[in-house]
């Protein structure tokens, strides 16, 4: 173990928390995807995104849950790519994706007509026996050619890899392999640990294992902490790659605070601060030796502004500062 590391809890990893099937086939895909991009000169980012779902019952009626929509690791997924990185997008099911998320809230039949042949020209689906076209209302999809351009380019070069969880076991075992898979590309790799990770859970042997009877009266449950991955992950599994965590608080009195015991006890390179309310208007960046505040005005937010933008900016260019470091 590195020096400076906290006590590792990965032990409890292998013996409390389920793994998924696939685990290892993701793993070698992950590895083969880092290696590829890597060979071609490109840095990797594993970006994580969405809510994670924690069981009350092994045969699982109910859960609990979090806010997280995924807006904040699909976005930035987007602007990773647009700065030249390729991504491996490790998001919760159904969170929101990079690109469809600018539509997440549109029903797609209202955003399209059917025009008959002879309205329109060039080739036509057949359907039914007769000529159709289906036609796009931009007002409804908007900007939706040059987003579908951008999928479709990202699409053809492979630079965007999908994995997804449902579960918190999920989700910890397939960032533990993802870490794994990614420490062959060295300080190449980034990782921007935005998904919202439930700090408590009920441990498999604790779960009762049918569904939990309202007959018995008021429920009360006891939850364990989950073990931080960001001690393994920083001290073993990837220790030379460039890590940004993620600190949300509801105070923003305590935030600064909390950012810098993340700093202090981890080791890692920055904490991306945030509060629950202003967080698509106002982050803050910690590093050891920086506090960067950044910030999407109201106007510029109806500009159509994103702060996603701006934090990955920042953070690519304390990448290639960190790569350079590292190469010295
Ligand atoms: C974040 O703080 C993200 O910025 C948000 C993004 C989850 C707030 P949305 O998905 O929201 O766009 O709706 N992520 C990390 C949250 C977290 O649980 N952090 C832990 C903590 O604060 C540490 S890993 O203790």
């Amino acid at each position: 173990m590195s020096e400076g590391c906290v006590a590792s809890s990965e032990g409890r990893l292998a013996e409390e928390f389920a793994v998924p099937a696939q685990v290892e086939e993701v793993k070698g895909r992950m590895a083969a995807f880092a290696a590829r991009h890597a060979g071609e000169g490109r840095r990797v980012v594993l970006v994580t995104s969405g809510g994670t779902k924690v069981p009350l019952e092994s045969r699982t009626v109910r859960f609990l849950d979090n806010f997280s929509s995924g807006r904040r690791g699909a976005s930035s997924a987007e602007y990773f790519l647009g700065a030249g990185y390729a991504v491996i997008f490790l998001h919760r099911h159904r969170s929101l994706y990079p690109y469809t998320r600018r539509y997440a809230g549109v029903n797609l039949l209202d955003a399209l007509t059917v025009s008959t042949e002879g309205e329109t020209q060039g080739p036509a689906e057949t359907q039914g026996g007769s000529s159709t076209r289906v036609l796009v209302d931009q007002r409804a999809l908007p900007d939706i050619a040059s987003v579908l351009q951008r999928y479709q380019a990202v699409k053809e070069g492979g630079l965007l890899l999908p994995v997804e969880f449902s579960t918190l076991s999920d989700y910890l075992h397939l960032l533990k392999a993802a870490a794994q898979a990614l420490n062959a590309i060295g300080s190449k790799a980034m990782f921007y640990l935005a998904a919202a990770v439930s700090d408590f859970y009920i441990p498999a042997s604790e779960m009762p294992e049918h569904k939990i009877q309202s007959s018995n009266g008021p429920l009360q449950i006891s939850m364990k902490m989950v073990p931080k991955m960001l001690s393994p992950l920083v001290c073993e599994w990837s220790p030379l790659a460039f890590v940004i965590s993620f600190k949300l608080e509801t105070d923003g009195e305590i935030l600064l605070a909390r950012a810098r015991k993340a700093l202090d006890t981890y080791r890692h390179q920055a904490v991306v601060a945030n509060v629950l309310d202003s967080r698509r208007g106002y982050v803050v960046i910690v590093t050891k030796t920086d506090t960067q505040e950044l910030r999407v005005t109201d106007e510029e937010d109806r500009a159509g502004a994103e702060i996603e933008q701006r934090i990955v900016d920042a953070l690519t260019s304390a990448h290639t500062h960190f790569i350079t470091q590292q190469q010295a």
